[in-house]
C-alpha cells in the first residue's frame, strides 16, 4: 500500500482503486532525490569499504537494505529507492559485468545479430533474487509514512552499456545500430524489455510500491529512432505492469528528451514523469495537466549556499500546482554534495507550504 503523501498525488491518476478513497491532500509534496543512497553520505561509505566493490553491495540483501534506509534515517525523506543499478539486468542476462574503481562500469559488448545468442531471459537469476531480498528486508522496516520505490534502467538505455561498453560518452556506436541495423536493435531491446518486465514484477511482489524506469540516455536520439526504441519498449512495459499490478505507479524518467517529452508523456502512459533541469518550469507545469510531475533542480544547486537552494526551490515551488507534484532533482545527486544542503533542502521545501 502506498504511503498517504504518495497516494494523493497519485490519486487522480489510472490508479481508480485509490480515486475511490477518501484522501487527504498533501501539506507538501512528497520529496525524494535520485542517487539518494551514495557516496556523498559517510555511512554509505563506510559499509562500502567493508565490501570489496560496488556489486557486492548491490548483492547482499542485508547491507543493501541497510544503505537504502540510510538517506530515509538522516534526512527524513518521504521516499526509500531500492539500492541497487540498472546493469544488473545486463549482469542477469548472463553478460559479464564489472565496476572497475574511478572509470565507471564496464559491460561485455554485443555487437551484432549473433552475439545475440549470449543474452539468456532469465527471470529466476539468483542475482535478481538478492534484490527483491533486500526490498523485503527494507519493506519490513520502513515506516509505515513512507514509499518505497523500485526502479530498472529503461530498454534503450541498458542497451547501450551492452552495445558500447560502458557509459557517458556520445553513444556513436549506439546511434550507428539504430540507423543502420535496427532489426538487431530492436531483437536486443526486446530481450532487454523481457527480463526488465520480469524484474519489475519481481520487485513488485517483494514490495515495492512504485516503480521508476531511469532512461538516462534517451536524449541521444532523434524523433524517429526515439519513438521505436525509447517509446515502444516503454508502451510495452506499461502494458505489462498494468495488466498484472494496475494500481503500480510508474514513474519514467526520460532524461534530456526535451522537445519529445511531452510525446513520452502522451505516448507511453506513464502515471509520473521525471523532469530534467533543461526543461523550463512553464513546460513543465504544464505536463501536470496530464501526468504526475518529479523534478527538478539541478544537482549542481546543491552545491553552493542556502541563499541560491533557497531561491531556486521558490522558482520551481512558486511555478508547480501543488497536487500532482514530487519534489526531486533533474539528475542524481552529486557525489561531493554537503550534507547540510541536502537537509536544508528538505526543512526549505516543508517550510513553505
Ligand atoms: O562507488 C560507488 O559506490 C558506485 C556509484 C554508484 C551508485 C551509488 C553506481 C555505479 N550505482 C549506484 C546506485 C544506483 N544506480 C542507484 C541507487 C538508488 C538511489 O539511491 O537512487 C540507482 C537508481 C542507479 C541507477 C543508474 N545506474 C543509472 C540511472 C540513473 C542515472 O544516474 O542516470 C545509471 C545510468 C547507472 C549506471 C551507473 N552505475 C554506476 C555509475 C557510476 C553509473 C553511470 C555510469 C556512466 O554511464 O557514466
Amino acid at each position: 500500500m502506498l504511503s498517504k503523501k504518495f497516494l494523493s498525488v497519485f490519486t487522480n491518476r489510472h490508479c481508480e482503486e485509490y480515486s475511490s478513497e477518501a484522501i487527504n491532500k498533501p501539506v507538501t509534496p512528497p520529496i525524494w532525490i535520485m542517487r539518494q543512497a551514495g557516496r556523498y553520505l559517510p555511512e554509505y561509505r563506510a559499509i562500502r569499504e567493508t565490501l570489496g566493490g560496488f556489486l557486492d553491495l548491490c548483492y547482499n540483501p542485508k547491507f543493501a537494505a541497510e544503505v537504502t534506509l540510510q538517506p530515509i534515517k538522516r534526512f527524513d525523506f518521504d521516499a526509500a529507492i531500492i539500492f541497487s543499478d540498472i546493469l544488473i539486468i545486463p549482469h542477469s542476462l548472463g553478460l559479464d559485468v564489472r565496476f572497475e574503481q574511478g572509470e565507471g562500469p564496464r559491460v561485455e559488448r554485443i555487437l551484432d545479430a549473433k552475439d545475440l545468442v549470449k543474452l539468456k531471459v532469465n527471470p529466476g537469476d539468483e542475482k535478481l533474487q538478492r534484490v527483491y531480498e533486500a526490498i523485503s528486508l527494507v519493506k519490513a522496516s520502513l515506516p509505515t509514512d513512507k514509499t518505497l520505490i523500485g526502479f530498472v534502467g529503461s530498454p534503450w538505455t541498458v542497451a547501450t552499456y551492452i552495445l558500447e561498453g560502458r557509459g557517458k560518452h556520445d553513444f556513436a556506436f549506439s546511434r550507428k545500430i539504430a540507423y543502420q541495423n535496427p532489426d538487431f536493435l530492436s531483437d536486443l531491446i526486446k530481450i532487454i524489455t523481457q527480463q526488465t518486465v520480469s524484474h519489475i514484477v519481481g520487485q513488485v511482489k517483494a514490495g515495492a510500491e512504485v516503480i521508476q524506469l531511469f532512461d538516462s540516455w534517451s536524449g541521444v536520439l532523434p524523433e524517429s529512432e526515439y519513438r521505436k526504441f525509447v517509446i515502444e519498449p516503454t508502451i510495452e512495459i506499461v502494458r505489462e505492469i498494468k495488466k498484472l499490478h494496475p494500481n503500480v505507479p510508474l514513474i519514467g524518467f526520460p532524461r534530456g528528451s526535451g522537445f519529445l517529452y511531452e510525446s513520452y508523456i502522451d505516448e507511453t502512459m506513464v502515471d509520473g514523469i521525471g523532469i530534467d533541469q533543461n526543461v523550463p518550469l512553464k513546460t513543465m507545469t504544464s505536463f501536470q495537466k496530464k501526468v504526475v510531475v518529479q523534478g527538478n533542480l539541478d544537482p549542481v544547486v546543491l552545491l553552493t549556499n542556502k541563499d541560491v537552494i533557497g531561491k531556486k526551490v521558490d522558482e520551481i515551488m512558486g511555478s508547480v500546482s501543488k497536487e500532482n507534484f514530487i519534489f526531486n532533482l533533474g539528475h542524481g545527486i552529486l557525489p561531493e554534495t554537503p550534507i547540510e544542503n541536502v537537509e536544508f533542502l528538505v526543512e526549505y521545501i516543508r517550510s513553505k507550504v
